[in-house]
């Protein structure tokens, strides 16, 4: 195996990674650069828009070295709607050259982990949860559908170069801490905001115990932190587990410089950790799960692609077994992927979940996303999972716990939030010398395209268009919110709207549903308006429906504090300005009602001014418009699409 860049003193794998795939611009933090995407992923419920999108770009085949479909979210199907989804999905891949995994493979980060992650490679995914494969030394991305397709026409991905981080791990886990516990310290330490604009990269002697799932546990929820990315290097914990995959061939070493110099540095010494958990409301709302044992709970959930590897599900099965599940308990258990529920079947563990009186659940997202296991009125739900947004679940005035699987297994015997140390020895989880490989469930793209005919369902509602950006926008605020606005807030998921994602003329009416059943009448009542919003507005998922349905019922332009990354791309990309409050105490004078004035945007994007004025009554303040040219060039165009596409025919 050789070592890459061996040659180079000094930097973090993380920037040697972007300098090898940088294409435009100058890899200095903060400045915007353009970087080539090896790989591309989607996943079924941001997928069809993506497709839809890559098929506006008038380009027949993917351009990238591999795309690959996951169907893993919209799994219930209780009417045409998701399975007509999923064909049309399975045959577009098959005629534009993109791999379609099909529903029952695994959720997508976890599979991809398995099977297509590349030590040293890019992966663009339309998941916010993308940077999972960073637990095997990738470069990956969780960004919006249409950057997807944009990257998929063979375009680079355009970024701000963000700062890397060096994360020290010292000593090692104590029995029944787990991976889960270091990143909800993190979280615990930088809160919900503290990525932003960052890679986090984990270093130091602490690896050496720490196996790729688990290393993948981390990198997973480092999207709760709002980074752009994280990583760990490809070393011979990760040899071994492409090993254990026969990948082998896959694998090459990448480390950062034994002198890496990291733009800020933490270090955490994984002795002095004890199981963390996350409350009700947000990520980092993290306390010791000692604060609040006791706590009696009437649901726990084990998997998502935060924690539903092989080691997770063996633990708890070892925890299960001769024990059962609290009577007072629903406990379910999804495996991340068939590989995993194979391997573990294989390894005798499945009996003692099933036997615990634990339900087995498909290899899917399900209850993370609300599509299934709801929990009931006053129920608390401990999760494994890495998202507890009010509502998130499906039940409004939802509970939810976030932790380790160890902890969610203890509380399910117990019935009640307990440290899992109270039960004794940690097991030994013995890894298998391969885990079941059959990737037959992966169909590849057809060798004839041209004879493959893509099936639209009638929930494939053609892409909403848009113009040109107007001169000048005016308009009513038609809410206002606070800090910390998720986009399950703007554009809740759940069971009974994600199967509307292919149909943007249906899915609108359930903008800010759960926050202002209001909203959607008074925005088309207005013809569109303002959104006035807190710090990190639109944090959490990548969907760009948070940005596509308000854009369709005439959104113009979201006033915010701050911004969270990827929704902030989003709104570019779709012709939506972000603007910041110049002064955050502007933000107390605006109200649901006052009526906004901007003269004269598309010429001051033009010029390139970094503030805009917004007049409201009498008086007037200014915002911050700090884009990059790119972003300008997009704005004025109505969008990514509009933008691309003019950019692709000058170039044909
Ligand atoms: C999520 O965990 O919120 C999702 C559902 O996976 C989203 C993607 C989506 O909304 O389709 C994400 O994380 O980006
Ligand atoms: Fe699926 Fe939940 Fe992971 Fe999103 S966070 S990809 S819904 S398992």
């Amino acid at each position: 195996m050789k070592t890459r860049w061996l040659s180079e003193m000094g930097k973090p794998l993380a920037r040697k990674i972007i300098e090898s795939h940088l294409v435009d611009g100058r890899a200095e933090a903060g400045s915007e650069i353009g970087i080539k995407v090896d790989r591309a992923l989607m996943q079924d419920a941001t997928g069809t828009m993506a497709c839809l999108q890559f098929e506006a770009l008038d380009i027949p085949q993917v351009r990238n070295e591999l795309s690959i479909i996951y169907v893993d979210h919209n799994i219930l199907q209780v009417g045409y709607e998701n399975p007509d989804d999923h064909k049309f999905l399975e045959t577009f891949g098959a005629k534009h050259g993109i791999y379609f995994s099909k529903p029952g493979n695994g959720i997508c980060h976890q599979v991809n982990l398995e099977r297509f992650s590349i030590p040293g490679k890019t992966l663009l995914g339309s998941d916010s949860h993308t940077p999972t494969s960073g637990g095997a030394g990738m470069l990956a991305i969780g960004v919006g559908g249409l950057d997807v397709a944009v990257a998929m026409g063979g375009a680079p991905f355009y970024f701000k170069m963000p700062k890397v981080v060096g994360v020290k791990l010292t000593g090692r886990l104590g029995p029944w801490v787990s991976t889960k516990d270091i990143i909800l310290e993190m979280l615990r330490r930088l809160t919900v905001k503290g990525g932003l604009g960052k890679i986090f990269e984990y270093y130091g002697p602490g690896l050496s115990t720490l196996p790729v799932p688990a290393r993948s546990t981390v990198t997973n929820m480092g999207a709760e932190l709002g980074a752009t990315t994280s990583i760990f290097p490809s070393d011979e914990v990760t040899l071994d587990y492409f090993r254990r995959q026969a990948r082998e061939r896959d694998w090459s070493k990448i480390l950062p410089d034994e002198d890496a110099s990291y733009d800020e540095n933490i270090e955490i010494d994984l002795s002095s950790l004890e199981p963390l958990i996350a409350c009700p409301g947000a990520p980092d709302n993290v306390k010791r799960v000692s604060e609040v044992e006791g706590t009696k709970a009437q649901q726990v959930l084990i998997g998502s692609c935060t924690n539903s590897s092989f080691q997770d599900l063996m633990v708890v099965a070892a925890a299960l077994k001769g024990r059962t599940v609290d009577p007072h308990v629903t406990m379910a258990v999804n495996p991340g992927s068939r590989q995993v529920l194979a391997t573990v079947e294989q390894h005798g563990g499945l009996s003692s979940i099933v036997l615990s009186g634990a339900r087995l659940l498909e290899n899917a997202c399900n209850g993370c996303i609300g599509m299934g296991s709801a929990p009931g009125t006053d129920w608390v739900s401990v999760r494994s999972f890495n998202r507890n947004w009010p509502g998130r679940s499906g039940t409004v005035d939802d509970r939810v716990y976030l932790t380790s699987p160890e902890v969610c297994v203890a509380t399910a015997i117990h019935g009640a939030i307990t440290d899992p140390r109270r039960l004794g020895e940690y097991p030994h989880v013995e890894w298998p010398e391969h885990f079941v490989v059959d990737d037959s469930m992966v169909l590849p793209p057809a060798a004839v395209p041209n004879a493959v005919e893509v099936v639209r369902g009638p929930n494939i509602k053609p892409l909403p268009r848009r113009g040109p950006l107007e001169a000048a926008l005016r308009g009513e605020v038609l809410i206002k919110v606070g800090d910390n606005v998720s986009t399950d807030a703007i554009m809740p998921a759940g069971a009974k709207i994600l199967p509307l994602r292919s149909n943007i003329p249906a899915i609108s009416e359930f903008v800010f549903a759960w926050v202002d059943p209001g909203f959607v009448k008074r925005a088309k009542d207005k013809n569109g308006g303002f959104i006035v919003g807190g710090g990190n507005y639109g944090q959490g998922s990548s969907r760009e429906h948070a940005a596509l349905a308000p854009m369709y019922l005439g959104i113009k332009a979201v006033v915010a504090k701050s911004f969270a990354r990827i929704h902030r791309a989003n709104l570019i990309n779709f012709g939506i300005l972000p603007l910041e409050f110049e002064d955050p105490v502007d933000y107390d004078s605006l109200k649901q009602g006052s009526v906004l004035n901007l003269d004269g945007v598309t010429d001051a994007l033009a010029r390139g001014d970094k503030t805009l004025k917004v007049t409201c009554a009498d008086r007037s303040f200014e915002v911050k418009a700090d884009y990059t040219a790119r972003d300008r060039e997009i704005l004025i165009q109505g969008g990514l699409l509009n933008y691309t596409k003019a950019k692709f025919a000058a170039s044909n």
